[in-house]
């Protein structure tokens, strides 16, 4: 309609605050300050944003329907190995499935409702690495609000070009192949998705078939059994693949991180498991609020991926 072609047709700097250039990408914090009554954004059609969203958004699932590397939540372990992997081998494509629409996991606070985050010794290792500052306390180091680390470690993640996180969609079965050598059993060759809301109203709806992304390695750290967590490790006694769960034991900081870490492995080919949906498999105990485990359990996952793709 004409009005509409009007309003796209309005030079950007007709639009533009007195002494400001909307369309400038130079354009600053002070230059739009004492400015306000004549501010005004740069023209938009709202198809314009429709199309910004949805073309990446579709664009990024072709991309990624073949995966090098998927990783299963994005809880402190899951965003620590991506961090690694994502830095060591910017030439492998990786996605992350998040079911949740805020990515994160468990780490947007340390303990009951308390902000501060606590991580052993060595791992304030990682700390400095992502760039995370905190206090030193002799045996272990505190950041001041875990959502410090979340939100650092998830912007230096996120920022990089070959990983696509898939937020509010969840990993809702896995895929699987007969192993070539004679023995291995199936091995896991990508994961079954869906948008989180779809998956929840399976029962009360029918016939909402999944999407699907083919990678020859996927690292579950889908966290501790919970509505969602211990996901794919559950799944893999359900289709016989491993006979049961050793069940998370009760809390003990000292072997807990400790066991975490060294168990962090592919436990059947293809699959890689960390943080603390280990603990369901190994029946190991549970740390509650000291988190280094899951920043080194991410770091040895990469590592443990890492020696599948230097081959
Ligand atoms: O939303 C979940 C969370 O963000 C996500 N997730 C779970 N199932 C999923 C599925 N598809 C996609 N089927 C899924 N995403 O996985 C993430 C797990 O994060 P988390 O923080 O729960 O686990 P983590 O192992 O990274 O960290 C555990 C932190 C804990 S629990 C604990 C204790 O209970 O003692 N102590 C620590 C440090």
């Amino acid at each position: 309609p004409p009005q509409h072609a009007a309003e796209l047709a309005t030079p950007a700097s007709k639009l533009a605050v007195k002494g400001v250039n909307s369309n400038k990408t130079t354009t600053t914090i002070d230059d739009m300050l004492g400015q306000w009554d004549t501010f005004r954004f740069a023209p938009i059609r709202e198809s314009q944003v429709s199309r910004a969203m949805t073309r990446r958004y579709f664009q990024d699932l072709d991309t990624y329907a073949e995966s090098d590397i998927v990783i299963i939540g994005a809880g402190s372990c899951g965003l620590s190995a991506a961090y690694v992997l994502g830095k060591t081998r910017p030439d492998l494509k990786i996605a992350i499935i998040e079911a949740s629409v805020s990515p994160g996991g468990g780490a947007w606070l340390g303990g009951q409702l308390f902000s501060a985050m606590v991580m052993r010794k060595p791992a304030d290792a990682f700390l400095r690495e992502v760039g995370v500052p905190y206090e030193d306390e002799g045996n272990y180091v505190v950041v001041k609000h875990a959502a410090l680390f979340t939100s650092t470690i998830m912007s230096k993640v996120l920022a990089m070009p070959n990983i696509k996180l898939f937020n509010a969609t969840c990993v809702e079965d896995l895929i699987t192949r007969q192993a070539l050598d004679e023995g291995e059993g199936v091995r896991i060759t990508g994961v079954v998705t869906n948008w989180t809301l779809v998956s929840m109203h399976h029962d009360d709806q029918s016939c909402m078939d999944p999407n699907t992304i083919n990678a020859p390695l996927v690292i579950s750290t889908t966290g501790h059994d919970g509505p969602m967590g211990a996901f794919s490790v559950k799944r893999l006694v359900s289709m016989q693949r491993i006979e049961k769960l050793g069940g998370m034991r009760g809390l003990d900081m000292n072997t807990a991180e400790d066991a975490i870490v060294k168990g962090t492995r592919e436990i059947v080919p293809g699959l890689i498991v960390g943080g603390m949906e280990l603990s369901e498999v190994d029946g190991a105990n549970r740390m509650g609020p000291t988190f280094g485990a899951m920043a080194l359990s991410g770091l040895k996952a990469a590592e443990e991926a890492l020696k599948v793709w230097d081959i």
